[in-house]
């Protein structure tokens, strides 16, 4: 288990460690005992476990990585008023805890190892966030984040995160509906796919910096609409109970969790309506390799690798495999949205 050394935070954030310790070990502890190790292995937990499972989402606020917590956005992530609901948009499976899920990160604007973005990404600057809302749309426009998030109402999704690279994780996203910010946009008829773009700034971001980084920044990806108008993807603010860490992409990430996780943007500052079907950040590194689609399929191996099973995490003592679904698990969801597509060709 990785401990991260604490860097300069108010102490009015500060737990003090002893106490942050015990908590944690005693909630770990409780954790395993409701949940228990069969079912752990089973990936699947009942509704009343879930409950008690809370232990997994401790969290320290060390990790947050931002230079400043704007409080405006602290307090709706946290009076979000829903309880999780089990059911096809939430997943009863076993939460990764939040200690794996902000230190094994790709995002490679912070480097290409898996732990650079939790220590790379220190002091990370949300505060002012804007959001240029561009192309085929009756209101574009500079939003400020808080003009984007005031209409919306915030809801917890726990979902599968499938990398393309085999691994998975289950996390707790706090956001809402991706189409609940086009219908305000007020897309025209023109527009058919959506574009998103991450924060280029390389002084903040050295892998952007970096002459070892193999992506094009700015960070772009897209959806077809009516990908994007599926109920199941989301804006997310927020995970396990509070605001995005810098290494999950705070203040604002899309979460589309039928696709391989790179489809799952961070750090959004463009939001761009068009006609014609955008390049993406992957698409321009290796063609061949990540298409626009890039749906989960098991059937579908990668050129390099198969994507027949996944390394879900937590890791323990054993790496713990276990198959992978198509369309990651939602297929009754979204399976109608490529009816009569060659998933093969349209990978
Ligand atoms: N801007 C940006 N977004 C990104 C990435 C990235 O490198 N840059 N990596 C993607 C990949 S490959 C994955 S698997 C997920 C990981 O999300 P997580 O770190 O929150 O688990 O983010 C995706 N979004
Ligand atoms: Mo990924």
């Amino acid at each position: 288990m990785l401990i991260k050394t604490k860097k300069e935070i108010p102490s009015s954030e500060i737990t003090p460690e002893s106490a942050y310790k015990q908590r944690r070990e005693f909630l770990i502890g409780s954790a395993n005992i409701a949940i228990g190790a069969g079912a752990l292995s089973a990936g699947l937990i009942s509704p009343t476990a879930l409950a008690q499972s809370d232990g997994l989402r401790s969290r320290a606020p060390e990790d947050l990585n931002l230079a400043s917590k704007p409080s405006w956005l602290v307090d709706i992530v946290r009076s979000r008023s829903d309880a999780p609901v089990i059911g096809p948009y939430t997943t009863a499976e076993a939460l990764t805890p939040f200690e794996d899920t902000t230190t094994y990160n790709n995002f490679f604007e912070f480097g290409n190892g898996k732990g650079d973005p939790a220590s790379r990404a220190q002091d990370f600057k949300i505060d002012p966030w804007s959001v240029e809302i561009a192309g085929e749309v009756n209101k574009p426009g500079m939003y400020n984040l808080e003009d984007i998030l005031q209409p919306q109402s915030l809801e917890e999704r726990i979902y599968r995160l499938r990398c393309v690279e085999a691994f998975s994780m289950v996390i707790p996203w706090i956001g809402f509906p991706l189409a609940n910010l086009i219908n305000r946009f007020e897309p025209n008829s023109n527009a058919r796919f959506i574009e998103f773009e991450t924060l280029y700034d390389p002084e903040q971001m050295p892998g952007q910096a970096a002459r070892t980084s193999s992506l094009g920044w700015p960070y772009r990806e897209g959806l077809r609409m009516d990908e994007a108008m599926h109920p199941l993807a989301i804006l997310a603010v927020g995970m396990y109970d509070d605001i995005l860490p810098a290494q999950n992409g705070a203040p604002l990430r899309l979460v589309v969790p039928w696709k391989y996780g790179f489809k799952s943007i961070k750090s959004i500052v463009r939001i761009n309506f068009r006609q014609d079907m955008p390049r993406t950040a992957w698409n321009d590194y290796a063609e061949d390799e990540y298409g626009f689609y890039s749906n989960v399929n098991p059937d579908v191996s990668h050129p390099r690798w198969s994507q027949s099973s996944e390394r879900r995490l937590p890791s323990g003592l054993f790496d713990r495999r276990i198959p992978t679904q198509i369309f990651n698990g939602y297929a009754n969801e979204v399976a109608h949205l490529y009816a009569g597509m060659d998933l093969s060709a349209n990978f």
